[in-house]
């Protein structure tokens, strides 16, 4: 073991000698901060131009500091994401920066007296630990034993060095979009891209499946969202939930949950059999249009009805008048779509169906955007030993973070004994917490870079305190959008306490490897370069915040033929690499379980004001929102006994139960058989002071997974629970 290795790790509350005596004393908080509509700086205003990170949208900010302290956040206007307005999270950036529980220097896990605690260390201790640690299980264990967790723009300065230990994962591949991007590339070649490349404001019938805009807060999707509607834009929602989104919509066909498959086939089904989708765009550029009908032929009306609960008019209105807006309608493919386990082919009957209107690079349809190209710098070589690994799933293009706590428990395929863990809080993110927990117990090094003391901190042999993006630099931005733009990230103010960017942290790294090479460009004179090579340069870019392109023409051309990146060219409607690896080339619909008598399907999504769990201890962001409820249908609730306001403890199916109370909301918003809840609250570690015990966690409640055999999403909609009424 290394010569600093530690062992074994139980939670440790981190010593409140840590996290007391801060700088800032939440009564500083500047709590005027929703006030922040005027973009005008006030007098004796410096204004730095950035972007947020608040989710991982990136929209410009302008940060406005006065008397060096940061004291509004606002959209930037050059910034294409922002167009001059942040959500509400964003503009509680403020809460994160100046939480008095943050994370203030390198910690280290020590045994005094037989009993585990953190004890406050210098950086250099703190990474000779690491070092020593990542040394010796790549020597011991080769390539793979460090497996690499990250979430987060920071994450690509580590990557440089942590590509060199094994496997990287992000929990936002199964856990989120994974199925819906894998679904689609099989379909048509390539992904939705994010942001998703959807031109929603001229969308003229818009189908939303459970996604839920205005709650699910993506800034610049909720702007698109509003023009659409202004530009009388037609909206039907699909959720067993009215959802905001809902409110705004003509239509709400509240489904039965875990059957939308079955109404994609029924839409299918009319749009074949009327004869109501887009003969020449099919004929020309899809394929196993026969084999598709083959599939579906039995799916009528009639059938949809007894397996969704949506009334056969709707069935067929809506899939009429998908096919007369054709080319501009749009069955919105989503973003979170790790539902029920069969994801990437409910992901492929949502292409298909888009397929099917032939609003491939049209109006309103599908788009494709390019980006604002900027070479990047190249760095000395550094071999990457290869991990010996093929994923589990055939058609994973990522390895699931599910997967890697699964190899990690049972150190197959490959042995797995240490964890980097960047900006994700792996306990409330990963379902099957058991399984997380017994994970980490195995493990022999894990450390942690984080900005809070989230949960996953508590585990870490070693926990390193990054400063948050509004005091750092981070790598240029410059994603594929309808404006092609880079943006730059610098620091508002500096590093406070004994914190520090990821990019210095990957440089200490890399310097424990003996790589002093990989980092021998400072971040300044590195994005400098990186600019220049388009023309700008870093003095340029800090002032302008953002550099745009003209907007790019979205729409298909006269006379172009379009190409897809499929085996056959084309769109494909029976997927031949599904068929080749052994799955229905055409989506099946199977019928998923119910609730067992007396407890309800647990779903779960976003509130506006809070994005996951990064944001339930962040005290502005808690005075619009400060803990998640349970929506329970009214009568149901009636039924129970439960009013709104009562509190309740959920239980789920194998009696696991909330460690703590939640709210009732008792609403006519809900089916009866599903209840719904904001997903990231119920904080269990008390470091968070302000989030600890505030509402119940969803994830601890979703103990059974099902995870999609195609590529791995982690299905974890089929939990359900029941309540036990507090006191
Ligand atoms: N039960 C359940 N699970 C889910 C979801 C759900 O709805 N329900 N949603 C899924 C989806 S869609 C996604 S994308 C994933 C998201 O998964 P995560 O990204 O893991 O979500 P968070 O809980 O926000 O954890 C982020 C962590 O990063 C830390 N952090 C914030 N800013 C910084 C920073 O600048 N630097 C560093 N180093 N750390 C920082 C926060 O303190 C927090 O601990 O979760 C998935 N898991
Ligand atoms: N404010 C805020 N906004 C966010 C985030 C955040 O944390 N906070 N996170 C961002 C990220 S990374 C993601 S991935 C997205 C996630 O946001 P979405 O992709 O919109 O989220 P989902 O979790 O897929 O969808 C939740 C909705 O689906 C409904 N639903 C549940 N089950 C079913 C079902 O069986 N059928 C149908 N038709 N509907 C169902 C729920 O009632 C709920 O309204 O949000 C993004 N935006
Ligand atoms: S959507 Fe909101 S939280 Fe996300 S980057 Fe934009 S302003 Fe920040
Ligand atoms: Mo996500």
């Amino acid at each position: 073991m290394g010569k600093n290795h530690v062992k074994r790790r139980d939670f440790i509350k981190i010593s409140s000698a840590f996290l007391a005596g801060s700088a800032v004393a939440s009564s500083d908080l500047p709590l005027s901060f929703l006030g922040t509509k005027d973009a005008q700086a006030q007098e004796g205003d410096r204004v730095v131009k950035t972007f947020c990170e608040m989710c991982f949208w990136k929209c410009g900010v302008d940060a406005h500091v006065k008397d060096g302290k940061v004291v509004k956040l606002v959209g930037q206007k050059e910034n294409p994401l922002s167009n001059g307005k942040l959500c509400p999270r964003g503009a509680g950036g403020l809460g994160l920066l100046y939480d008095p529980d943050r994370l203030k220097h390198p910690l280290i896990r020590e045994r005094v007296n037989g009993k585990m605690m953190f004890r406050k260390a210098s950086w250099e201790e703190a990474m000779a630990v690491v070092g020593d640690n990542v040394k010796y299980l790549a020597q011991e264990y080769g390539p793979g034993a460090l497996v690499s967790f990250t979430h987060g723009f920071g994450a690509s300065f580590l990557k440089r060095v942590c590509a060199s230990c094994g496997i990287i994962t992000a929990p936002s591949y199964a856990q989120c979009r994974g199925a819906r991007d894998d679904g689609f590339k099989l379909t048509y070649g390539h992904s939705v891209g994010s942001p998703e490349m959807l031109d929603i404001p001229n969308t003229k019938y818009h189908v939303l499946i459970g996604y839920h805009l205005g709650e699910n807060m993506h800034n610049t999707v909720v702007q698109d969202f509003t023009q659409g509607i202004a530009n009388g834009m037609r909206v039907v929602v699909v959720d067993p939930r009215f959802s905001t989104a809902a409110g705004k919509a003509e239509k709400w066909l509240p489904i039965k949950a875990g059957t939308d498959l079955a109404l994609f086939l029924g839409w299918i089904h009319v749009i074949i059999k009327e004869e109501l989708y887009n003969k020449k765009f099919v004929e020309e550029y899809t394929v196993g249009l026969d084999e598709l009908w083959e599939g579906v032929k039995d799916a009528t009306p009639a059938v949809t009805y007894a397996r969704t609960g949506i009334p056969v008019e709707d069935i067929v209105t809506v899939a009429r008048e998908l096919g007369r807006y054709g080319e501009n309608a749009l069955v919105n493919p989503g973003r979170r779509s790790s539902w029920y386990g069969d994801d990437t082919q409910r992901m492929r009957a949502v292409a298909i169906l888009n397929a099917l209107l032939g609003n491939y690079k049209t109006p309103g349809g599908m788009v494709r955007y390019g980006r604002y190209r900027v070479p990047s710098v190249k760095f000395p070589k550094f071999r990457h030993p290869r991990v010996n690994y093929r994923p589990a799933y055939p058609l994973a293009s990522k390895v699931a973070t599910n997967e890697v706590i699964a190899h990690t428990l049972s150190g197959k395929p490959w042995p797995v004994h240490g964890w980097m863990v960047y900006g994700c809080n792996l306990i409330s993110t990963a379902a099957n917490q058991k399984q997380t927990y017994e994970a980490l117990q195995k493990l022999k090094f894990m450390f942690a870079i984080d900005v809070l003391p989230a949960e996953i901190c508590s585990y870490a042999d070693v926990v390193l305190p990054e400063c948050t993006y509004l005091e750092r630099y981070d790598d240029l931005f410059f994603p594929s959008y309808r404006t092609p733009f880079v943006s730059i990230r610098q620091p508002v103010i500096p590093p406070m306490f004994d914190s520090k960017p990821a990019h210095e942290i990957g440089k200490l790294l890399a310097e424990q490897m003996g790589r002093y090479d990989l980092f021998e460009m400072d971040i300044e004179t590195y994005l400098d370069t990186r600019l220049k090579k388009i023309g700008s340069s870093l003095s340029e870019i800090k002032v302008k915040g953002t550099i745009t392109k003209p907007e790019q023409n979205l729409y298909k051309q006269p006379g172009e033929k379009l190409k897809f990146r499929t085996p056959s060219g084309k769109i494909e409607l029976a997927s031949s690499r599904m068929k080749k690896a052994g799955f229905d080339a055409v989506p099946r619909y199977t019928a998923h379980p119910q609730a067992p008598k007396g407890f309800f399907r647990l779903l779960f999504g976003r509130t506006p004001s809070h994005t996951f769990a990064r944001t339930t201890n962040n005290r502005l962001l808690m005075e619009l929102y400060s803990e998640n409820d349970i929506w329970i249908n009214e009568q149901i609730g009636k039924d129970l006994g439960l009013k709104s306001g009562d509190y309740v403890r959920l239980s789920n199916q194998e009696g696991k139960k909330s460690t703590f109370k939640v709210k009732v909301r008792l609403t006519q918003r809900v089916r009866p058989e599903v209840v719904w809840m904001v997903h990231g609250w119920g904080h269990t570690d008390p470091n968070l002071r302000a989030g600890y015990g505030k509402g119940a966690s969803d994830t601890e409640m979703l103990t059974h997974t099902v995870i999609d055999p195609v590529m791995g999403s982690v299905g974890t909609q089929h939990n359900f629970v029941t309540f036990t009424k507090e006191a």
